[in-house]
């Protein structure tokens, strides 16, 4: 008789390895949430303009854009893009962020 332990190992192993595996296309990055005051948003479109347009950048995650509270919250992973680019994106469509250029 084949003892139980021999059976259960490699089932064991494929699960180990599998549960590896599995891990491989979950690559996750950290990310960071700002709200960034913008100036010049004037109804819900504005909010529209500026979330696709931040949205299309690489490495923005999420994007809400507030004409009441003049906020764009943004998630990104500072891996690929930072304050200043969501900032340049912001105003090449017509709005201002208060203190960058
Ligand atoms: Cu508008």
């Amino acid at each position: 008789m084949i003892p139980l332990r021999v059976v259960i190992a490699p089932a064991v192993l494929v699960a180990a390895a599998l549960a590896a595996c599995s891990k491989v296309p979950v690559v996750t990055y950290a990310t960071r949430t700002v709200e960034i005051p913008v100036e010049g948003m004037t109804c819900t479109g504005c909010e529209g303009t500026i979330g696709s347009t931040v949205l299309a950048l690489k490495g923005v995650d999420a994007c809400q854009a507030s004409f009441e509270k003049k906020l764009v919250k943004v998630t990104y992973e500072p891996a690929f893009t930072d304050e200043a680019h969501i900032a340049e994106a912001i105003r090449s469509v017509g709005y201002e962020v208060p203190g960058t250029k």
